[in-house]
């Protein structure tokens, strides 16, 4: 049978690019996006759809005969912190409707994004591994560590082929990251290229794992596609890019803007990633369905400046 996917959470960092990744892979007419606000420029079918209301999630699931959901929308770290209790019931909310309905329906696959928030202080901070000690001490954290072990329970108790990856931070040109500790990694780059002075809520020596986004969409679809005999860890596997700091970062971008300005100002933001690891060991991935990056720190750069320049001055 043909995959009819649903994204939920469409209009997000990694949904909006995603979205058209799926497209080129299914069909458009076979990739259903959804949010809770259109974005007027999107082409393809759109849903709205808010994840807290499972009726409605049964309703679109119903009406286009899904076969696949990618539940994408949540409360990142940094913005989950301003209402720790209102993030946990929001993401847990909505991946419960997610599932449940997924089981409802019999559908064929789930995937579910988790993070590097998962980890807290407990875990080896260098190379983490797949298995390490999850204590996250932000809601986001622990909403995603207690999501992948409700991905593993539905896949043992119902058979649900539930999928998902620790995702690091996200770098990419297409889109805005909000919300998260990360964040600032996109951001910097578009200071850059306009010109601007950039004002860093990390200190400049705060290595964390990072991914480019393109590496990101190929993991994902991956994974996806991988024989379910293959996928032996059921709640997720760790995925790495490659680990930076601001200050490494500022020195690839001083290659091209040689007189770009930088000031740290550390916030709440620099205490959550004090507590991740500053690289992860993704042997798992690469044993059970093949995965290996292709973007490094100096690729990121240039390929971010690149196109950031094509968008903001695209005659130049
Ligand atoms: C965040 O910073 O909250 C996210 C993440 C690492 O999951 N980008």
């Amino acid at each position: 049978m043909n995959a009819k996917v649903l994204v939920i959470g469409a209009n997000g960092q990694l949904g909006s690019v995603l979205v058209k990744a799926l497209q080129h892979r299914y069909g458009d007419e076979n990739v259903i996006a959804s949010d809770i606000q259109k974005v007027n420029s999107f082409n393809g079918v759109f849903e709205l759809l808010d994840a807290t209301n499972m009726n409605k999630i049964q309703d679109v699931v119903s009406s286009h005969g899904i076969t696949q959901i990618y539940h994408l929308a949540a409360i990142l770290s940094a913005k989950g912190e301003a209402n720790p209790l209102g993030t946990w019931e929001l993401n847990m909310n909505m991946l419960f409707n997610v599932l449940e309905v997924s089981r409802i329906n019999g559908l064929d696959k789930v995937f579910f994004p988790s993070s590097i928030a998962v980890f807290g202080e407990d875990a080896p901070w260098v190379n983490t591994p797949n298995n390490a000690y999850l204590n996250p001490a932000t809601v986001y954290g622990m909403s995603k560590a207690a999501g992948e072990n409700w991905a593993q329970y539905y896949f043992l108790r119902y058979g649900l082929d539930v999928r998902s990856i620790r995702y690091p931070g996200i770098i990419g040109y297409q889109s805005l990251p909000g919300g998260g500790t990360t964040d600032y990694a996109v951001d910097i780059f578009h200071k850059a290229v306009l010109e601007e002075e950039f004002v860093c809520f990390l200190n400049a020596d705060t290595t964390l794992p990072m991914i480019f986004m393109d590496d990101v969409i190929r993991a994902t679809l991956e994974l996806m596609e991988a024989p379910k005999k293959d996928i032996r860890i059921r709640t997720a596997y760790n995925l790495a890019g490659s680990s930076f700091s601001p200050e490494d970062i500022v020195k690839e971008i001083y290659k091209y803007y040689p007189e770009f300005k930088v000031k740290y100002e550390p916030d709440f933001r620099q205490d959550i990633a004090a507590r991740w690891p500053k690289s992860i060991n993704d042997v798992e991935a690469k044993v059970d369905w093949g995965w290996q990056p292709k973007y490094d720190l100096e690729m990121t750069a240039r390929t971010m400046i690149e196109k950031l320049k094509a968008q903001y001055i695209p005659h130049e």
